[in-house]
């Protein structure tokens, strides 16, 4: 039996879980949770990384002894080091401002289409490639690092870069599988303006799920030493994929979080024309696959107004239960909902500008974030499948959100296929199982981690009800007809 300790750190919450992996065993228990989330100061939104690093450090203390320890977190962000090691500046939240126009800027000297033959990735206006464009501290880095790998640079002293989350910096070359020299040069010649010409050299080596990143070091946090820290699929997305209790290759799968992360698994990427204009992405998967897949703006809508309204998250679920369906509908991936702010006077803001009335109660506000979400998934799924010509019987709802009986209800009438939800913990599992395959447990391939996942988790399935006809029509009226 091998016993290992996960930190899987989410852009809502940071937490460390104990994972138990045998023969038929597949056990996870959370050993402590932590708050996460942006940190505003200087008119910057940080994360605040110093106090992540204590909660982990806490939360690897509760854990007791273990065999190794793996971490994953949100993708895109990362941590400069100087010359001496040291971090430069705190890290800076996606959700910064510093992005705005940046993309625009960088796409006026390196066309779209030739960003996306390179990487394969959705334009998002935080991709690593745009952050670091507006990246005054670049000139005097020395090493980046992503924030995975900070953690795991601060608990062994050894320096790299996991390649699922690599691939999501858009300076990844997603066939040949490594650092895109080519475009890493284009960012040194100044596509964004301030990076220096040898910025190539601090791109470290890249390291794949499984490696052995080094051992824990003895120092002032008082954790054993000589523990191996190890690579897993560091991007929090690709760990959760992992876990997807598929069995057979007909599905597919929201990561739902903050974020609703919503595709396929593919062998390999999709790069038409097509791909790129429904800004699909093909991120780097463990073993090699490809997670083809889009960015939903997820559950953060909800999680913003319940943080204004500060109002508990059960109440709000029963509420939008009673709502009236199908009443005012907002395109989740709008823009204006990406940065932290008022998002309740955003939802009304944003009806007025569609030529709709805002919704009178919270529970309608719910409703309407939920079905609005519903949709989304419904056009994403459907039009990966066309594109990437696969498929699908089953759509598999993972992550904190799969316990969202009403999104869960909402997505498989608007998706008119059965939902599988569950598990809720799944980017630890998938770091779990990961580790415990280093450790020599007998997880020949992906199918062999699912169907332990399979065997020993619950999954809550939800048929299609309601009319298919109402979902066509509130799709044209959100969309348009396509
Ligand atoms: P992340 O990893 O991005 O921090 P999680 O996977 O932890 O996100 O999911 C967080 C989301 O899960 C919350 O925004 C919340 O909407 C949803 N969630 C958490 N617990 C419940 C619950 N008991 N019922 C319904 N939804 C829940
Ligand atoms: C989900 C996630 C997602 C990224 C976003 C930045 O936590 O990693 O896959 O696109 O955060």
């Amino acid at each position: 039996m091998k016993r290992v300790a996960a930190v899987d750190l989410g852009a809502s919450s940071g937490r460390v879980m104990l994972g138990e992996v045998g023969a038929d065993v597949l056990r996870l228990r959370e050993v402590h949770r932590f708050w996460n989330g942006p940190v505003e100061a200087d008119g910057t939104l940080h994360w605040d990384i110093h106090t992540l690093y204590r909660e982990i450090v806490r939360g690897l203390h509760q854990a007791g002894p273990v065999d190794s320890v793996g971490i994953d977190s949100w993708a895109v962000d990362y941590g400069l080091l100087d010359r001496s090691g040291r971090l430069l500046g705190n890290p800076v939240h996606y959700r910064d401002s510093r992005t705005d126009g940046v993309m625009e800027r960088v796409l006026a000297q390196v066309p779209a289409a030739e960003l996306y033959a390179v990487t394969g990735l959705q334009q998002l206006p935080f991709n690593t490639i745009y952050q670091l464009s507006a990246e005054p501290l670049l000139g005097e880095a020395a090493t980046f690092l992503m924030i995975p790998d900070l953690i795991a640079y601060w608990l062994t002293g050894e320096v790299g870069v996991e390649r699922t989350n690599a691939s999501t910096t858009q300076l990844y070359d997603v066939l040949a599988r490594d650092w895109s020299d080519e475009l890493i040069a284009r960012l040194g010649a100044g596509a964004g303006g301030c990076a220096p010409a040898g910025v190539r050299g601090i791109f470290p080596a890249l390291r794949e799920p499984g490696d052995v990143i080094g051992d824990m070091l003895p120092d002032q946090t008082g954790l054993a030493s000589g523990i191996p820290v190890i690579a897993v699929g560091s991007h929090d997305t690709a760990s959760a994929v992992v876990a997807v209790p598929a069995d057979g290759e007909r599905f597919a799968y929201i990561s739902s979080g903050t974020w609703s992360l919503v595709g396929l698994e593919l062998d390999s990427p999709v790069l038409t024309d097509e791909a790129r204009e429904a800004n699909f992405t093909n991120e780097g998967g463990v073993d090699g696959r490809i997670r083809f897949l889009r960015n939903v703006m997820g559950l953060w809508i909800l999680q913003e107004c319940q943080r204004v309204w500060g109002d508990d998250l059960d109440n709000l679920l029963r509420a939008a239960v009673e709502a009236p369906p199908f009443a005012v509908l907002i395109d989740p991936d709008a823009p204006e909902f990406l940065a932290p702010g008022n998002m309740p006077e955003r939802l009304d803001e944003h009806c007025v500008r569609t030529g709709q009335e805002p919704p009178r109660t919270r529970g309608a506000a719910v409703r309407c974030i939920l079905e609005s979400l519903a949709l989304a998934y419904r056009r994403t799924v459907r039009s990966a499948q066309t594109i990437a010509d696969r498929d699908v019987d089953v759509l598999h709802v993972i992550g904190g959100g799969s316990q969202n009986e009403l999104l869960c209800q909402l997505t498989a009438d608007a998706c008119g296929v059965p939902v599988l939800a569950g598990p809720v913990e799944a980017s630890a599992l998938g770091n779990v199982l990961v580790q415990a395959r280093a450790l020599g447990e007998p997880l020949p391939d992906l199918a062999a981690m699912r169907a332990l996942v399979r065997s020993t988790h619950s999954l809550r399935r939800y048929d299609p009800q309601g009319k298919p006809a109402d979902w066509d029509a509130a799709e044209s009226r959100l969309f348009g007809t396509r």
